[in-house]
Formats: C-alpha cells, structure tokens, sequence
C-alpha cells in the first residue's frame, strides 16, 4: 500500500486507483462504483448545503418504508443515488432504507457482479435544525447465479462486505470507505469539488472518551444494560467516566467516536426488542470501518458483521465503537469476558 502523509494532495479518485494496482486482477468494477458514491456525495451534499436557502426544508407527502414523513431531501439523495449508480454496469440490484423492496437495475443496462445498499440520507429529522446527517453505503458480491440480482445477493452477513463507508454532512462534507484495506477519510474541498484524502488510515483509539446513547429509554432497558451504562459513567466496575455526546444523528455520533474514541449505543428495549437502527445499510458498513479502525461492534449477542439476515429492512441492537468499551458490553450483555474489559 503506498504510505500518504495528510499534507499529501491525493484525490479520492487517485487513492482508489492504487488500491486498485494492488490487485493485479481486478478488473476496476469496484473502483468504478467508489468513483460513483463520491459523485453521488457531492450531488448530496450540494443539495444539503443549499437546503435552508431553497426552500426544500420540512417533509413532503410521501412515505418511506418506516411509515415516516420524509424529508424532501431523502426523496432528493435517495433519487441522486440510484441515478448516478443504476446505469454504470457494476451493479446488478441496489436497496436502500427509502424503497421497500430490492431496486432492480433497469432493463437496457448492463448488469454487474456488485450489489450496493444504502441509506441515503441518514438523521434526516435532523436537516431542519442544520444538525449534521449522513448517507451510509455498503458494497456486497452477487453471489446467485444469473445476470439479474436477487435477494440473496442482498441478504448477506456484514463479513461477506467487500467496501462500506459514509460521507458526514457537517461543517465539512467528508467521504471515510474501506475496501479491507483500512479506512480512509477524504475531505471535500468544494472550490475544487474534490474530495481530498485528509485521514489516512484511520485509528480508533482502544479506550474511549465518549459515549453516545439516548438514555430517555433507560426505564425499558434489561439491567444488564442498565449495569452496562453505569459503568460507562464511572459509576461501576472502576470504569473512567465517559462524556455523553448524543446528537441523535447516527454517522456525526460514529464519525466523533472513530476519530476521537468512544461507544455508540443504541440497545433493545422493552418497546423496541430489535432497537432501531438497520442492520444491512447503516449497522454492517459501520461495522466494516469501526473494524477496520481497530475497534468493534456487538449487536448485544453477537458481533454485528457475523449476523445472518433475514430481512432487507431488519433492525439491530448496536454497540460499536473502541475496543474496551465494546468488550464491555459484551462482557455484561453476553456474560463471555472478551480481552481486558472493566
Ligand atoms: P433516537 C435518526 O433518525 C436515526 O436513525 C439515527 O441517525 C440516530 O442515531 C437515531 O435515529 C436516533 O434515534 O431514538 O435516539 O431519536
């Protein structure tokens, strides 16, 4: 792998190109789908940054899957998306949390060997309060046979992944993937519209500074998990206390706790026995890159990226984030000590 330093002024496009050169048999097909998601991202992005000025605030009449209002700018991100994705002829079925079902490639297109699921807009409630929000993405290999995709091409665990990442809408638009390889953050630089590699190989710190959760569900948590967050807060176990950071925003809360080292948390509780948050295009990409930063992520059974789905819209329980604090969820949640956790 060619070492960049961050004052190196390497494009995103020119980092995907030698990864690509170290697999002398690839054929560019996932580098081609890269090239598209930071297309798609600046498109986004430029609708995000526009947002309060054109009037496209507040939801619109449509309904998602969820059975929530959407905000007009899902409709926007999700639609950008599936246009710059659907014709490129790497793809051979998309999903994404704002379609119900498996988004086929149109017929007249060539069909590929890749299956991408998105969130298109993740923290969309946030947009009306400029909080950031974020698109999440996850690239799987079709593994069924025939031209078209399936749904078993969708259904597939977070370890069968071969790239995942999310671009953060914030007070800069940034882009962080990883194809195994590491992950990498790439800062837009909009008077050029390029995204800049500014992280390098990603780091999560082991011991975390933050935790992340919504504790207004602390009355319909198990106790384990009530013990769990106890210690988090310095309370048990001499665990140091963690500073509370919750934006409610899924990707700014990831993003913060992958640089800075911290526990996101989103339990089951009594109302929601799966939580709230999608395993197959929000839990198992961030999963790829927490994992790939050195860190961790644990549904409360097991690590995320080993569970099999079974459903395209499924939620998850999640923990994710620096290793100590994660081994410690599944150390009280599951009762198997994992590393040095306490
Ligand atoms: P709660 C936003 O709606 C979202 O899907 C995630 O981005 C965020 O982490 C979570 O929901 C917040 O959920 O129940 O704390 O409002």
């Amino acid at each position: 792998m060619v070492q960049h330093t961050p004052t190196s002024v390497v494009t995103i496009d020119r980092y995907i190109i030698e990864q690509e050169r170290l697999y002398p048999e690839a054929t560019g097909e996932l580098s081609g789908i890269l090239y598209d998601v930071a297309l798609a991202a600046k498109m986004i992005a430029n609708k995000v940054r526009s947002a309060g000025l054109a009037d496209i605030l507040g939801s619109n009449e449509s309904q998602n899957v969820q059975g929530e209002v959407q905000a007009k700018l899902d409709v926007l991100s999700n639609e950008i998306i599936i246009k710059a994705m659907d014709h490129g002829g790497r793809l051979c079925a998309m999903a994404s949390e704002e379609e119900p079902d498996i988004i086929p490639i149109p017929d007249g297109f060539k069909c590929g060997k890749y299956v991408l699921l998105f969130d298109p807009l993740d923290g969309s409630s946030n947009i009306d309060v400029n909080v950031p929000v974020g698109t999440i993405f996850s690239v799987l290999r079709k593994t069924s046979s025939g031209t078209r995709g399936e749904m078993s091409d969708l259904l597939q665990p977070g370890h069968q992944q071969v790239a995942a990442g999310y671009v953060i809408y914030g007070s800069s638009t940034m882009l962080v993937y990883t194809t195994g390889q590491g992950a990498h953050g790439f800062t837009l630089d909009p008077s050029i519209g390029e995204f800049l590699l500014s992280h390098p190989n990603i780091r999560i710190p082991d011991s975390g500074r933050y935790l992340s959760v919504n504790d207004s569900y602390e009355q319909l948590w198990d106790e384990n998990v009530k013990t769990l967050m106890r210690c988090y807060r310095g309370l048990e176990r001499d665990h140091k206390a963690l500073s509370v950071r919750y934006v409610g925003s899924l990707v700014a809360d990831f993003h913060r706790n992958l640089l800075g080292g911290g526990v996101f948390a989103y339990p089951a509780n009594a109302k929601r026995k799966l939580g709230k948050l999608r395993l197959l295009y929000e839990a198992n990409p961030l999963a790829f890159i927490v994992e790939q930063a050195g860190g961790a992520a644990y549904d409360g059974t097991r690590r995320v990226m080993d569970v099999q789905p079974t459903e395209l819209h499924q939620r998850t329980p999640l923990y994710i984030g620096s290793k100590r604090e994660v081994d410690l969820a599944t150390e009280l949640l599951s009762g198997v000590a994992v590393g040095v956790g306490g």
